[in-house]
């Protein structure tokens, strides 16, 4: 049954919640970006940063899709022949190892390649919209807004990674739309402890200048998860 609408604590001030007409959205938790050998391990980035994300990330899918909410994954990637990657976005590879070149886990950032996938313990169901992006927003060049805008959501619970490009480029872009976006902190990672946090501040900062900041576990409580849901969060 799908919980009332409720209050949940959150800053700047409380978020008026109804998961009626709230989608959670779960933001390029691939293996691209969290597991080594990946686009984010090649950038040079310590992936370990990311994956504290998981485990509180799967108790707040759990409870969305209890409430029957609506549940959208996202993906950052490009066609095989790359003809949707912007050159400059290829030419940054420099640095690295290119989009599209070769790695362990498959061609970084290419759809159908294994690193290009959804985490296991997040894996979408049957049922669950899962959209391609070619950019960091979850908007540019995709078809989000027509889904959102179909299913009369006018709400956004916003997690994935990283916090200060795809979760925050898809906040602004909410947010400048009329979506009104709710962020679990713990729910968000960033290979950049200080990015992360300041990330977060930036999104209430000013009266909730992109949103509001919350914790999985006010957002669990509103969505009526059962006791053994928030006794595992709290002692972990
Ligand atoms: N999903 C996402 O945030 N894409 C990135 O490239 N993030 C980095 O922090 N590099």
């Amino acid at each position: 049954m799908r919980p009332e609408p409720s209050s949940i604590e959150a800053d700047p001030y409380p978020f008026a919640f109804d998961p009626a007409v709230t989608a959670l959205v779960v933001v390029d938790m691939q293996r691209d970006f969290l597991l080594p050998g990946g686009f984010g391990a090649l950038l040079g980035n310590d992936v370990s940063l990311l994956s504290k994300v998981i485990e509180p990330l799967t108790h707040v899918l759990a409870a969305a899709r209890a409430a029957g909410m609506m549940v959208i994954h996202t993906r950052e990637g490009h066609r095989p022949d790359l003809s949707d990657c912007p050159p400059s976005k290829l030419a940054r590879g420099r640095l690295g190892t290119p989009i599209g070149s070769a790695g362990p886990n498959g061609r970084i950032l290419v759809r159908g390649e294994a690193g290009h996938e959804i985490v296991e313990d997040l894996a979408p169901l049957p049922g669950e919209i899962v959209l391609d992006k070619p950019g960091k927003g979850a908007f540019y060049a995709t078809d989000l807004e027509l889904m959102l805008r179909n299913a009369q959501i006018t709400s956004l619970v916003v997690t994935g990674v990283t916090t200060e490009v795809c979760v925050h480029t898809t906040i602004r872009e909410a947010n400048d739309r009329g979506f009104d976006c709710l962020v679990p902190g713990d729910c968000v990672g960033s290979y950049f402890p200080q990015f992360h946090d300041v990330g977060l501040r930036m999104i209430a900062a000013q009266g909730g200048i992109f949103g509001w900041v919350t914790t999985s576990l006010h957002l669990l409580t509103a969505l009526g998860a059962k006791r053994p849901m928030l006794t595992t969060i709290q002692g972990a």
